[in-house]
């Protein structure tokens, strides 16, 4: 609690640009919870490093999530937005509570599976203990609710162990967090693959929908999604495609999937392709101008780093006193 509000923390990794998954899974919903919640958003650009990235992109790509949060819509005056690494408590946090994280645990951890096997000539120890930086991601703000997907939900529960485990030996240092449980967006899928999850690190940029992607590509990306066979817009599992393409215009246009059956019954594919790119261009296309309108204010973006990251800096180190008070470390000598 700060002030009286709950606090809810969240994170997305700069390790692309940001798609229409993220954007309909977590960053539309964020800016809702603002009233609600004081709410901590990083770009975690540490989590990013567990796969190789190029210097120059990981850059570039942490600065574009940043500013896609605000174009998005979360106001960086009433939200703290702000950059992982400008935080250095998030490491030092995480090294002691690796301390306090089993090996069995993580060996657990599915998602250290699957990545494992996606990334098998890069299999270093960052992956394996990535679950314990997202530990204290969130144990250093005192996060009282996190929005987490499903594919996050074992390392919530495993943030959650870790500080309970802390508070027994030390008392109650840290909050446990618990779960978002108010609406998360659809799980949108590839348009390529409608078997995949769209993601950021897709290599066939086909299959995405970036937020920042021009009115022209998306409509392009919408007509070329994978259909299915037969010509009947229904929400099916046996239609995996146009099931995709039905959650994705409901999600921009709020329709319920039997609404959007009845719109187009009679109607081809072709049709509701192009209605799909429309209803998401006219949701992501202000997004695009206004991140286009931030680029071109260096100097605005810039102090708004600098202020959010005094203030991550501040409660994250209010919390890191503690802890290493409670560990036993020496005093820092000033
Ligand atoms: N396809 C999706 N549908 C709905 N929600 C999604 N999210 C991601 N993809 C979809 C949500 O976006 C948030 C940020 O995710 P992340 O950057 O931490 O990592 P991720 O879930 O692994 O997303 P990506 O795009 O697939 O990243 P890479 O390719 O780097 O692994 C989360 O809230 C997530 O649920």
């Amino acid at each position: 609690m700060l002030n009286g509000e709950k606090i809810l923390f969240s994170a997305m990794q700069s390790t692309g640009k940001l798609t229409l998954g993220n954007y309909v899974g977590a960053l539309k919903n964020w800016g809702k919870l603002t009233e609600e919640y004081r709410c901590f958003y990083s770009v975690a650009d540490l989590h990013s490093i567990t796969v190789r990235q190029d210097p120059a992109a990981l850059r570039k790509n942490a600065r574009d999530v940043l500013m896609t949060y605000i174009a998005s819509g979360l106001d960086p005056k009433k939200n703290c937005i702000y950059y992982q690494s400008h935080v250095s408590a998030h490491a030092e946090l995480a090294w002691m509570l690796d301390c306090f994280t089993y090996m069995g645990e993580l060996n657990r951890m599915t998602q250290f599976k699957d990545k494992s096997a996606k990334h098998a000539d890069n299999i270093n120890a960052g992956l394996f203990t990535y679950p314990v930086l997202m530990a204290a991601d969130i144990l250093l703000y005192q996060a009282d609710v996190v929005p987490v997907g499903n594919d996050q939900l074992q390392h919530l529960e495993l943030a959650r162990d870790i500080a309970l485990r802390f508070n027994h030996v030390y008392g109650d240092v840290f909050t446990v967090p618990e779960p978002y449980l108010g609406k998360h967006g659809a799980r949108i899928k590839s348009l390529q693959d409608p078997t995949q999850k769209m993601s950021k690190s897709d290599e066939n940029p086909n299959g995405c929908i970036y937020i920042l992607d021009d009115h022209d590509t998306i409509m392009r990306k919408c007509k070329r999604a994978i259909t299915d066979s037969g010509s009947e817009v229904l929400y099916s599992d046996d239609k995996p495609g146009i099931k995709n393409l039905i959650d994705i215009y409901t999600s921009m246009t709020g329709k319920t999937p039997e609404e959007v059956e009845k719109e187009f019954e009679g109607k081809g594919y072709g049709e509701f392709k192009t209605a799909v790119g429309e209803a998401v261009c006219s949701e992501l296309d202000p997004v695009r101008q206004e991140y286009e309108r931030l680029s071109k204010d260096k100097a605005y973006v810039d102090a708004l780093i600098k202020e959010n990251a005094e203030t991550a800096r501040y409660y994250a180190e209010k919390t890191l006193r503690k802890v290493r008070k409670k560990i036993g470390f020496p005093e820092i000598v000033r």
